[in-house]
């Protein structure tokens, strides 16, 4: 009998709408595919296409999550969240690949070889939970992917505009059981979660958070309503209803990389900021110091904020379980010296995406990850949650370690475990602040970042950049390295690596050292380097003159 599959008419009517432009060819990169919304229609079908394989192979729902996140805002992108909440696996990273690029004409070949080589039970059914970002693009590309889904004859639910992390959550929910997870389930979790920790005295002072200009404005807001004013005091800026565009001079990246205050937000010192990104899966907290200076709390401010309470909790309970901590080569060389000096966690270093340090997290019974740029979370066994809540109701143990067993089972039900979530950091954040009685001040000392400079130089082809050692060396184009290390070796306490982008078509440098004068200096020679070496386009990057 002929399968679903064989059935090409309507699969070849529907690839005739979203039919592949000649001679493109797309990656799934470090989070989906990305790139120019116009010249994409195609890939966002064949993914529909490829989720219901996945749905079917894995007999579960897949997520699919139209966004291009912190990129501008005539970019989109895609990219599918397996059953558990988490990043699709790797291994189909490379099949995604496969199905985007081939031609109209092999599109169903490739299809069955997928079938063929991944033994899919095409009599399975597959449902597809489906959400977008507010990108100008993302509702005509969202339809594209539920022609795709039912091209193969799958189910999709459409739940619209949400954050990236909230379909993640859905999904997670979804397939433990809760078939009818939605956004509200996700607001009813976390505010109910936070205000168990921090209800007595409510959190007294405001924090304002820079939206992007992006769906995490209105979905901010209805956390906001269901948590209370009474709780906590939000402001939304750059919420997308006035004249700025997604991501431009706001958001998380802006604010990271430039480390300056998004467009249009008169700061006042010691006042708390934060800054999610246009899907509202990374979080940046900043502030300004009594003299006015810029002062920046990123993923490892916050990764050590969090590391250092669940050490205290975890010390104060007595629960003996292994916690550590992943972070990538952008880390700041303070914040794991803090981490492992001072906190004594350990520390493993992973390659960039979320995905490659969510991996790492999960060999620790507590894993907090972050990446630099504000996207991280953290990772609990399930064996040690139980551990945890046995300790949180043993009414033998001491007072102080029962109630420090129970604190720590309350954070942790703060957090979105299944991926960085701004949100929920942002929870998790408040929550330590007001437990510990603190502003961003102490924060903030908790210790001092090496000066730091990222940039970004375009080249013909970024793939000819190749990295070893989770990014921090090259190994190609040959003798890259060794010039990289002959100028790292002109700066004290230098440190300097580059790597391809896996979301924008570019090679990124990054260089710290002693003061922002030389880490200036030495990410623009490590530029010009990339330039000439690498295949440079466009303008060359120069040194400032003295
Ligand atoms: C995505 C990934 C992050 C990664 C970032 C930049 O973030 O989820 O893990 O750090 O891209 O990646 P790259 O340096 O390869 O361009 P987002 O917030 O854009 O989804």
């Amino acid at each position: 009998m002929d399968s679903p599959l064989l059935q090409e008419i309507p699969i070849l009517k529907l690839a005739e709408v979203h039919s592949k432009p000649d001679k493109q060819a797309m990656a799934y990169g470090t989070a989906g595919f990305r790139g120019k919304a116009s010249k994409m229609d195609h890939i966002f079908f064949r993914m529909g296409m490829l989720a219901v394989l996945r749905s079917k192979m894995l007999k579960s729902a897949i997520g699919v999550m139209v966004t291009a996140s912190h990129n501008p805002v005539l970019d989109n992108g895609v990219k599918l969240i397996d059953p558990c909440g988490e990043m699709l696996v790797e291994s189909w990273e490379v099949i995604a690949t496969g199905l985007a690029n081939a031609s109209n004409d092999d599109l169903v070949k490739e299809l069955k070889k997928i079938v063929a080589k991944e033994n899919i039970d095409l009599s399975q059914t597959a449902t597809i939970l489906l959400a977008r970002d507010t990108r100008p693009s993302s509702l005509s590309l969202s339809n594209a992917v539920q022609d795709g889904i039912s091209a193969l004859g799958g189910t999709c639910r459409n739940y619209g505009l949400l954050t990236t992390p909230q379909l993640h959550y859905i999904v997670s929910c979804y397939n433990d059981g809760v078939k009818d997870a939605d956004e509200d389930t996700y607001y009813k979790w976390f505010s109910s979660a936070f205000k168990t920790l921090v209800n007595e005295p409510p959190v007294n002072s405001n924090v304002t958070v820079d939206c992007a200009n992006g769906v995490g404005a209105p979905k901010l807001n209805k956390l906001y309503e269901h948590i209370g004013a009474n709780v906590i005091d939000i402001i939304i800026h750059n919420d997308g209803e006035g004249c700025g565009k997604l991501n431009e001079k706001c958001g998380a990246d802006y604010v990271k990389i430039q480390q300056r205050a998004p467009i249009g937000l008169n700061m006042e010192p010691f006042h708390r900021y934060a800054s999610f990104d246009g899907d509202a899966d990374r979080i940046v907290y900043y502030s300004l110091d009594c003299d006015c200076n810029f002062v920046l709390l990123d993923g490892d401010k916050i990764a050590s904020l969090i590391t250092l309470y669940i050490k205290e909790l975890l010390d104060e309970s007595k629960v003996d379980v292994k916690l550590g901590m992943v972070q990538t080569a952008y880390a700041n060389g303070n914040s794991t010296r803090y981490v492992t000096d001072t906190l004594n966690v350990m520390v493993a270093c992973a390659r960039t995406g979320v995905k490659h340090l969510h991996h790492k997290a999960v060999e620790f019974d507590i894993g907090v990850y972050f990446e630099a740029n504000g996207h991280g979370t953290v990772t609990v066994k399930e064996e040690c949650s139980n551990v945890i809540e046995r300790a949180a109701k043993d009414d033998k143990l001491p007072a102080k370690q029962k109630d420090a067993a129970i604190k720590l089972k309350t954070f942790l039900d703060v957090i979105n475990k299944t991926v960085g979530d701004a949100m929920s950091d942002m929870l998790a954040v408040e929550a330590i602040l007001h437990a510990k009685g603190w502003s961003v001040r102490e924060w903030a000392q908790l210790y001092t970042d090496l000066p730091n400079r990222q940039l970004k130089v375009t080249v013909a082809d970024r793939t000819v950049i190749r990295t070893t050692d989770s990014e921090r060396r090259t190994t190609s184009p040959e003798g890259l390295q060794e010039e990289i290390d002959k100028l790292v070796a002109l700066f004290p306490n230098g440190r300097s690596f580059v790597r391809p982008s896996g979301t924008e078509d570019v090679v990124r440098v990054y260089a710290e050292s002693d003061t922002q004068e030389h880490a200036d200096s030495l990410a623009k020679k490590v530029s010009i380097l990339i330039y000439e070496k690498a295949g440079g386009v466009g303008e060359k990057p120069k040194e400032e003159s003295a």
